[in-house]
This record gives C-alpha cells, structure tokens and sequence, in this order.
C-alpha cells in the first residue's frame, strides 16, 4: 500500500544527518519490532527444539543469503549438518566491503546481540561448537563493544559450555579483523584470512560447508542473514513471509546513498520497485540507480519498473542513486579503479582485464576510444566474467557493460567522429 508505505517513511524519517538511523516502509510489522528483545531468549526456546525442526523452520521461511548471491540459508545449514565430524565452524562475515554498503555496520552496532544469537542458532542446528566473527579492517571501533557484547554473553552462560544448561551445547564467538582487503568478503579468501594466510579465494568445490576453516565443516554467512535467523527462531516463518516475492521471501536492510535527500539504512520488501526506493529517498531527477554497489548494475530511468529481487535485479544491499548531471563514464572509471586495486591478482582475467578496461574507460572519457575498441572492452569483459576465478572477477566488469548497453547514447556520443 503506497500511501501507507511512504506515511510509515516519514515517520521514520532521518532524525540526524548520519546514515545510523533507519528509514523504514515496514517499521509497523517488520525487523524493526526489535525493540522488545532480550539477549538469550531465542536461544532458550530454540534449546528445547531438535536441531532437525529449527532447521526445518528455517527452510520453511525460505531465507537466503543476505550478502549478495541469495543462496538458501537452510540448505546450506543442512549440507554443513550432515556433514560428519566433531569440528565444525560458524563464520559471519562482517567483511562488509560493496561500495555504497553500510548496513551490517548499522546492525553491527545495535543489533549486535541479534547476530550473535542467529549464529547460536545455526551452531546449534549445525553442531558447531566455534564462531568466528570476521570484522571489517575499517570497522575496527566496533571490535571493543562487540568483545564487551561477547564477554557479558560469555558471563550469562549463553556462550561457553553447556549453554543454558544444555548438555553437549558448547559454542564460543570470537572477534577476527579484516586487514581492509575487499576480496576478504569472498568466503574462501575470508577462511584464508582466519587461517593467517593471505587472503585470496579457493577453487569451489570444494565448498566450505565440507571443507571449510581448517579443512573442517563450515557455514559463512552474512550478518543480516544471522539476524533474520535469529528473528525467525523468534517470531516464526509467517512472520518473515508477510513480505516479499515467491523466489525472494521476507524484507531486506538496505544502504541508500547518492543523490537523494533521504540517504540511510531502509528495511524494505524484497519485491519492491526501483521506482519506490527513488521516491522514498527523494532522489532529485534521477537518471540511473546502481544496484548491489560495483558489482552491480546500472539500471536506466525507463527500467525503474523494475523490483529489486534475488530472480530480478539482486543486491547484497547497495543502491546508489545518479542524477541527470553525473557523468556515467566517471562512475564506470571509479568502479574499475576500484577492482584494479582489489583484485587478488592470482588469476590473469582478473588481473590483467581489470586493468584494460580501466584504460579503455579512460579513452572513451577523453574522446580517444574507437567504435571497434569499444566492441573489443565489451568481448573482453565477457571473457573476464567467464573466465575469472571468483565472484569479484566476474562481477567487475558488470557496471561497465551495464552503462555501456543502457546509456548507448550517452556512451556512444563520446566516441570520436570518425569512430
Ligand atoms: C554448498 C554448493 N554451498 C553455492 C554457497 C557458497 C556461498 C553461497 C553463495 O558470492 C556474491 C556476489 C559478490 N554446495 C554451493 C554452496 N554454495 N553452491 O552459496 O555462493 P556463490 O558462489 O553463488 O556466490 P559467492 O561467490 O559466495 C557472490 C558477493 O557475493 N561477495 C560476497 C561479499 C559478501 C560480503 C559480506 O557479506 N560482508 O562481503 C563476494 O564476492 O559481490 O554478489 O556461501 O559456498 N553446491
Ligand atoms: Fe583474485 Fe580476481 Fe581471480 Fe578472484 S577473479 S581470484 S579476485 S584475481
């Protein structure tokens, strides 16, 4: 209901110029009923539960992956169950690196406990008796009250040995940070980093929930992803599926910034249209949005039609909003800087295309790259999605193509004449 939608966004409007504070078109009915939450009582209920019937729930509510690529939460949790062995590990990944993404910071900080309790949660389904939180290098002013969080836990038996007095229900968190490496939010360059090597991602399959930390089992997981747990453990599958579409249950937090008066962290529908969120945010004469930050894509004004979904246009949470006066081809240049500097460098698509595009970015601002140039960057980023190891390769190149075959006019009017 749109009136609706937008009188429950102005009552939650922006009460500070600073992204930590959450606008909301669910704040009646959705996550943000987390007022009335005390630390330990989910796990206390989910304790008398058999592993097999918290999992069940969880798949039941249909949650997937909130990082970026959707995958179900609960059969990841499955395979990682039936996986044999007494060393098993829950890792969240706080590595929270997209550009344009700031909302796990916004979780981190208030809803820490919620995160802590979702990975109890999946350590109890699981059998995994170690968590690991991995922190974003950036975020370093958050480990303090997260390791007092943790001991205060720690202190109300709702970490350590035999929790809540269940026999054989042991599971400890700990904080690890990131060294500022995006390529670290890749899950195996992550389980890399924890390990102490440097951090660049493994050949998958294997995948980590067979052989994970160490060689051992292990779940990765995001930090909204721990939290919508936590929250379905608490309030149950109806609860997270009065939002969203068939294929991408629930709502979603994400991090809105650009061009806009309402810039901050939204908890919407998945489902809900591109158009919407421009409204929301007072987006002033937007010409395109990038959604799910450098690995994203650029969408144009005529497709703003079009729902943010894990089947439609995915996002692990960035959407960054243009105006008529941006120059598209500075934002392409910005992304591919980006991934030249991030890239791990172990494979050469990667390595080396990031780089070419980079330079063929920078001719086509300065009028110098030919119609026939642009046709070889747009085979080249093909062959760089295809051929690249991992997800920051093949999602490099994406902004670039997306600007490139939805402003045609745009980009096509900076070739030289003869070109
Ligand atoms: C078992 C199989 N597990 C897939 C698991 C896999 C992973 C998840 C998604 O990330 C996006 C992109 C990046 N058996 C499995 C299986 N899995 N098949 O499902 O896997 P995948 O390969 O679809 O995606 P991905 O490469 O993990 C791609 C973004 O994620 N990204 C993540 C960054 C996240 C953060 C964060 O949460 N803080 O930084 C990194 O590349 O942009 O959108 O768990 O194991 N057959
Ligand atoms: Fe490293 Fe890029 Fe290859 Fe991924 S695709 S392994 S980041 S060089």
């Amino acid at each position: 209901d749109i009136p609706e939608l937008i009188d429950s966004c102005i009552r939650g409007k922006l009460k500070e110029a600073y992204r930590d504070t959450v606008v909301s078109t669910v704040a009646q009915k959705g996550a943000l009923l987390l007022e009335d939450y005390h630390p330990g009582r989910i796990l206390e209920k989910v304790l008398l539960a058999k592993p097999e019937e918290i999992l069940k729930d969880i798949e039941d509510a249909g949650l997937r992956g909130r990082g970026g690529a959707g995958f179900p939460t609960g059969f990841k949790w499955r395979l990682a169950m039936e996986e044999k062995g007494d060393l098993k590990y829950v890792v969240c990944n706080a590595d929270e690196g997209e550009p344009g993404t700031f909302k796990d910071r916004f979780l981190l900080h208030k809803h820490f406990s919620r995160v802590i309790e979702g990975m109890c949660v999946a350590a109890y389904v699981i059998g995994a008796s170690k968590g690991y939180i991995y922190l974003r290098g950036e975020y370093s002013y958050l480990k303090e009250r997260m390791e007092e969080t943790i001991s205060q836990w720690k202190k109300d038996g709702l970490l350590g040995e035999d929790i809540l007095g269940k026999k054989g229900f042991s599971f400890d968190v700990e904080v690890r940070m990131g060294a500022g490496a995006y390529i670290c939010g890749e899950e195996t360059a992550l389980i890399e980093s924890l390990e102490g090597n440097r951090g660049e991602p493994r050949n998958k399959p294997p995948f980590p929930v067979d052989t994970g930390f160490l060689g051992d089992p292990t779940i990765v997981n995001n930090v909204e992803t721990f939290l919508w747990a936590s929250l379905i453990c608490e309030k149950g599958v109806e609860f997270f599926q009065q939002y969203g579409t068939s294929k991408s249950k629930g709502s979603k937090f994400f991090s809105v910034s650009g061009d806009c008066r309402r810039e901050g962290i939204y908890e919407l529908p998945f489902g809900i249209t591109i158009d919407k969120i421009v409204e929301l945010s007072e987006g002033v004469d937007i010409k395109a949005v990038q959604v799910g930050g450098a690995a994203g894509e650029c969408i144009p004004k005529r497709d703003f039609h079009r729902t943010i979904a894990f089947e439609a246009v995915p996002t692990g949470g960035s959407i960054i909003l243009f105006n008529k006066d941006r120059d598209l081809l500075d934002v392409a240049e910005n992304f591919m800087e980006f991934f030249v500097e991030e890239s791990c460098g172990q494979c050469t698509p990667c390595r080396e295309g990031t780089i070419k595009i980079l330079e063929g970015v920078r001719l086509l601002k300065e009028g110098r790259c030919s119609m026939s140039h642009l046709e070889k960057l747009m085979e080249l980023s093909e062959t760089i999605e295809l051929a690249s190891k991992c997800g920051l390769g093949q999602l490099s190149v994406k902004a670039f193509k997306s600007i490139v075959e939805n402003f045609k006019e745009e980009v096509l009017g900076r070739l030289p004449e003869e070109g």
